[in-house]
Order: structure tokens, then C-alpha cells, then sequence
């Protein structure tokens, strides 16, 4: 998502870059290249007009021409823009999260959140990837419930994702009606003092008015603080479309927009607060229940302008090493060390913050540098592969890589149902990055965020 967005914008700021000083036409020119890359990224008419319109004004404002570093200017305030568009306000750099904003929960529990959107738009997932934060983050219980009563085995779809997610689910009564489910559910959540009640409702293909009722008498029954609508982002302007019907019947309270991992336009995500006049809540980031996120304007227009998403990163660092382990590990970075075990345990992490792929999307630069790889992807099997090659060995060997002679190297091949080339690989992939340690050790972290020497990293990585 966002890829041919941002190479457009970026490519079109850069050139403002080189030249300086910037003439009134030179302004006009990067207005123009925003508007086409907006609408090229199936940003509605409308919507891109009026983002033009609001950024000449700031630019106005802001006397670009005569200022010290006009570029520098027409960055920032495309960025404002942008982050404005998303539905978000400029935060200070570095704010930390606050997870009471993501969602109101305000009310006597349990507080009701009501999921709606059209068949297949990824409310079931969404439904218990919702409840999986609460209970994470939040610290919240959740029930689940579904009134889906006319797609075979909706229900019992509701009830495998809680089971996984290990939420509770309203059990499964044969032949109710959504309003019964309803009450039901408000009462079992009641009794067993949960915090949250998420209703997954039935889906149509299209808008219709039968829906649109049964959801009416839904949310008059259950009274909800939060009324979501889930939208998939590969559908561009008719999810966008789709959000406001559903908002001027219903009246919705924010955004869940599915399939973010999707290779969209991103058109979807640009025009939903402008259109609807409802803020993006949450993203789907994947099939899994864990990939889900608040959605931060912020680092979205940081990540389009290709800045980076480094607040994302480091959080999803956080979260998924831990504290002690990671400093055991920098210690032995900086000191030079680095043998088959820390390869390994880089790998586990790097899987565990979503792959390399996912993890070099944050980075600042990360455009350039996905150019500088020429359209070589990243094959996140060979990373598991790798895997079970390191794995394959004995801890001596995994400790002192220098003993893997011929004969080790294809009992490691068998063992790990690989080729000999491919162990010969990564013990070459291994050499190059103790190479690199070293030159860490030498130049400091600071070197780390070289993209030219991130580029050398991961091509080693994808072999
Ligand atoms: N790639 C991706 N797939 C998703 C996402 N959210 C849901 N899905 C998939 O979309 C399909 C439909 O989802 P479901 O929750 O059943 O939709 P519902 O009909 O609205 O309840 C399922 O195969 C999900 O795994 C997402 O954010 N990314
Ligand atoms: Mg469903």
C-alpha cells in the first residue's frame, strides 16, 4: 500500500530539493506533481482538489519562495497536509501512544463496540483482532458475539478466531434471530462482568436496505459507544463509498480499514476522513490476529514520505524482544562477537517483528532503498530455511563456526534437508555479516543507519 504514492511524491520533492532556490513556477510544477500522484493513488476528485487548494494556502502563509530552505518548506507542509487528510493532528515527535484513545470505552460495562460492513470486508477477523488488543494492550475482557445468522457457519467462524485468540465467545444457540442473540449476549456480558462487548454483525454483498434495518434495531437494542465500520482498502473509492452509506443510515463512529498489507493504492485510507467525516481507527495488516494496528496519521504521512516509520519500528522492537536479551545482545555487537547463535537469534526476531519485508517498509529511506535492491524481493522461506540450517548444528559448532569443514557442512545438509550449497551460502552470508559486525563495532550504531550499508545487510540476507 502507499508504494507508488510515495515514489511519486518523494520523486517529485527531491527534484525541488536539487535545485535550491525555487521559483513561483518551480512551487506550481511540485503542486501539480502532488495533485497527479493523489489521483493516480485513486484519491477521489474532490478530495485531492480540496488538498491542493489547503496547501497552497499554508504555502501562502508560509512564503515559500523567500524562505531560508524552500524545499525543506514544501516537505513539511505536504507532510501537515497529509497528516491532516489522514484524519490525524501534527503530534510531537516521540509522543508515546495512548491507548485510551484509540477507542471510547466510556460507558457502565460492558461497554458494546458494533462491527458492520459488507460481506467479506473482514469483520469476523477484525471482531476478534479488536478483542485480542483489548486483552493485550488495553487490558480489557472481552465477549464476542455473532449475529451472522444467514452465512453458513458464521457463527462458528466468530467462535474459532476467539478460541485462537483465546477470548470468550457467546455460545452458539441454534435458530435465534440477531435481536435475541442480542439480549443475550448483553446479559451474559453483564453477568460475567466483562469489559467489552463486540457484536460481529451479518455482511450483504451490496448496501441494502433489509441490512441497513436489522442493524438499526441491533444498535438501538445494544446502545454501542462505538459503532465500526470495516472497510477493505483494496476496493478503493467504493469502500469509501460503502463507509458513507453505511454512516447515513447507521451512523458510525470510526474506521476499521482491512487489508493495508494489500498492494492497494491507498486512494481508500486518503479519502475516508474527508468523505465521511469519520476518523480511521484501525488497520488490518494481515490474516493474523496480531496484525493489527492503531492507525496513526502521523506515521502514515511519515511512511508515505518515505521519512520512516521509526516510532513503529521501535515499538514493535520493544514488544517483541525482550529487555535483557537485548542488551546482552548489543553488548556483543558492539563488542565485535558475533557467531551462529546471534545470526539465529536475529533471524527469530526479525521473523517476529513480521519479516524483513514488513520491517524495511518502516525504515526511513526505505523507498530508495527497495529501488537501490531492483525489484529483488525478499524471500522470507529462505530466512526459515536458514533456520533450520543453524538449527541442524551442534552448539559447539554454532559457537565456533570455524569447525565446519566439508563433512560437518553436508551432515548439516542432510539434517537439515538442505543442499550443501545452500549451508556453503549461509556460512558465506555469516562471514559477510561478522565482517560487518566488526565494521559496527568500528563506526558505532550511527553506521547502522546507513542505507548503502543496510542495502550490503540485506542483500547478504536474501542470498
Ligand atoms: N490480507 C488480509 N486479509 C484479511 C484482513 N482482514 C481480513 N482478512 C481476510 O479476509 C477474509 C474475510 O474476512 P472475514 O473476517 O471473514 O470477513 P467478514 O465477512 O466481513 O466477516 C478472510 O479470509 C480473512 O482472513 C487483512 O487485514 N489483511
Ligand atoms: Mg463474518
Amino acid at each position: 500500500m502507499f508504494e507508488s504514492l510515495s515514489k511519486r511524491l518523494t520523486e517529485s520533492l527531491d527534484k525541488l530539493r536539487r535545485k535550491g532556490l525555487l521559483t513561483e513556477a518551480d512551487v506550481e510544477g511540485a503542486l501539480r506533481d502532488v495533485r497527479m500522484a493523489l489521483l493516480e493513488a485513486d484519491v477521489a476528485l474532490p478530495v485531492a482538489r480540496e488538498f491542493i487548494a489547503n496547501l497552497k494556502e499554508k504555502m501562502v502563509g508560509e512564503k515559500i519562495v523567500e524562505s531560508v530552505s524552500p524545499a525543506q518548506m514544501v516537505i513539511k507542509l505536504v507532510h501537515d497536509a497529509l497528516v491532516e487528510l489522514l484524519g490525524g493532528k501534527p503530534v510531537e515527535a516521540g509522543a508515546l501512544p495512548n491507548f485510551k484513545d484509540e477507542l471510547n470505552l466510556n460507558a457502565a460495562p460492558p461497554a458494546v463496540i458494533l462491527m458492520c460492513g459488507l460481506q467479506g470486508s473482514g469483520k469476523t477477523t477484525s471482531t476478534g483482532k479488536l478483542a485480542l488488543r483489548l486483552k493485550n494492550k488495553m487490558n480489557k475482557r472481552a465477549l464476542v458475539a455473532s449475529l451472522d445468522i444467514y452465512r453458513p457457519a458464521a457463527q462458528e467462524q466468530l467462535a474459532a478466531v476467539a478460541k485462537t485468540a483465546e477470548i470468550d465467545c457467546l455460545p452458539i444457540v441454534a435458530g435465534e434471530k440477531p435481536a435475541a442473540i442480542t439480549a443475550r449476549a448483553l446479559d451474559a456480558a453483564r453477568k460475567g462482568n466483562y469489559d467489552v462487548l463486540i457484536l460481529d454483525t451479518a455482511g450483504r454483498l451490496h448496501v441494502d436496505d433489509e441490512l441497513m434495518a436489522e442493524l438499526k434495531d441491533v444498535k438501538r437494542l445494544a446502545n454501542p459507544v462505538e459503532t465500526l465500520l470495516v472497510a477493505d482498502a483494496l476496493t478503493g473509492q467504493d469502500a469509501v463509498n460503502i463507509a458513507k452509506s453505511f454512516h447515513e443510515s447507521i451512523g458510525v463512529t470510526g474506521i476499521i480499514l482491512t487489508r493495508l498489507d494489500g498492494d492497494g493504492r491507498g486512494g481508500a485510507a486518503l479519502s475516508m476522513k474527508s468523505t465521511t467525516g469519520q476518523p480511521i481507527k484501525f488497520m488490518g495488516m494481515g490474516e493474523k490476529l496480531t496484525e493489527f494496528e492503531p492507525f496513526h496519521a502521523e506515521r502514515i504521512a511519515s511512511r508515505i514520505l518515505d521519512k520512516g516509520d521509526v516510532v513503529s519500528l521501535v515499538e514493535r522492537a520493544a514488544e517483541v524482544m525482550n529487555t535483557a536479551e537485548a542488551e546482552a545482545q548489543a553488548k556483543r555487537m558492539m563488542q565485535g562477537q558475533f557467531d551462529l547463535n546471534d545470526m539465529l537469534n536475529q533471524m527469530r526476531q526479525i521473523g517476529k517483528m513480521g519479516g524483513v519485508g514488513s520491517m524495511l517498509g518502516m525504515m526511513p529511506g526505505a523507498g530508495k532503498i527497495k529501488e537501490a535492491m531492483n525489484g529483488q524481493t525478499i524471500d522470507e522461506s529462505l530466512v526459515k530455511r536458514q533456520e533450520a540450517i543453524i538449527l541442524a548444528m551442534t552448539p559447539k559448532e554454532r559457537s565456533t563456526p570455524q569447525l565446519l569443514n566439508a563433512s560437518r557442512r553436508r551432515r548439516i545438509a542432510t539434517g537439515s534437508g538442505t543442499q550443501v550449497q545452500d549451508v556453503n551460502r549461509l556460512i558465506k552470508q555469516y562471514q559477510q555479516m561478522e565482517t560487518m559486525m566488526k565494521q559496527i563495532k568500528k563506526m558505532g550504531m550511527k553506521g547502522m543507519m546507513n542505507p548503502m550499508a543496510l542495502k550490503r545487510m540485506l542483500g547478504g540476507m536474501g542470498g
